[in-house]
Formats: C-alpha cells, sequence, structure tokens
C-alpha cells in the first residue's frame, strides 16, 4: 500500500476533545500520522502563556493516542517546509483558524485546513478553572 503521510501541528494544551477531534480527522486522510507539538518556548513567544502542561506532558499524550504514529517537537514556526519533508508528508492538516496561513506549502504537499470544534478551547478550560471557587 502506498505509504500517504499526514502532519498537523499544535500545542494541544490541556487536553481536550477539540484536538481529539482534529488528530482524528487528520488521521482519516492518510495512513500514517505526524504530530507536531509547539515546545513551551514557541508557545510562549505565540501567545505570551507558558503551557499549564509541560511540554514533555503534552508530547506523551499527543503519543499515547491510537491514531498517532510519531511526535515532536515543533521548535519554530519558521521550521515548517523542513519538518514536512523530513517526514515525508503528503498532506498539511489545520484547523480553520489558520485557514490560508499555510496556503504556501501547497508548492510542496497538499493543504487542508478543517472546521474547529465548537464551543471548546484550551482559553475557556482555563477561564472555567479560575471561575472554581
Ligand atoms: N482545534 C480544533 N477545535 C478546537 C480547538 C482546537 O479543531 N475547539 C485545533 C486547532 O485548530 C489546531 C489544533 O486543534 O489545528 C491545535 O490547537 P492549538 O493547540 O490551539 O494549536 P496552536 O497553538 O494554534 O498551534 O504551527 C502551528 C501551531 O503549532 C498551532
Amino acid at each position: 500500500m502506498t505509504e500517504r503521510t499526514v502532519i498537523t501541528f499544535g500545542t494541544f494544551d490541556v487536553f481536550h476533545v477539540g484536538h481529539v477531534h482534529i488528530l482524528e480527522r487528520a488521521a482519516s486522510y492518510g495512513n500514517r500520522l505526524v504530530v507536531g507539538v509547539s515546545s513551551d518556548a514557541l508557545n510562549f513567544s505565540k501567545k505570551q502563556r507558558t503551557p499549564v502542561y509541560s511540554q514533555q506532558d503534552r508530547l506523551k499524550i499527543i503519543s499515547s493516542l491510537s491514531f498517532v504514529d510519531t511526535v515532536f517537537l515543533e521548535e519554530s514556526l519558521d521550521l515548517k517546509e523542513q519538518y514536512i519533508k523530513k517526514h515525508n508528508a503528503s498532506i498539511l492538516v489545520m484547523g480553520d483558524d489558520w485557514l490560508n496561513k499555510f496556503d504556501q506549502f501547497k508548492a510542496i504537499c497538499d493543504v487542508v485546513y478543517l472546521p474547529r470544534t465548537p464551543s471548546i478551547s484550551t482559553t475557556a478550560i482555563i477561564e472555567v478553572v479560575k471561575s472554581i471557587e
């Protein structure tokens, strides 16, 4: 069978069902799923916030999923092309909060944006937890 590797990226902090949905759907586009998990430093530079879960824990959680084959640490947003090539990915899948942001990679692989799961996010969960007395 021809190998069709899918690659996706994310922080996946405070892992929730929206993360499961996107990873499951990403996996369905091929027969091998590779996930780049944003490092703590990269997340801080993007969101000015240290993730609640450390990069080691986030890598562990993502690698334990049955539909994930390979995980690695995403150290920089500028290395996407190298990551895609290194993992021999033929399709890049991202949530549609990144719509059109990665269109330049259409030169080297398919690029698909999937709808986000509504009404759930890491930020919303953190706010709910903070509000509990
Ligand atoms: N996601 C989703 N539905 C939600 C929340 C998140 O489908 N309710 C998806 C996002 O669209 C993304 C993935 O889950 O594709 C991971 O989301 P984040 O952890 O917020 O990832 P982010 O910090 O945006 O990092 O290089 C790109 C970055 O690493 C993406």
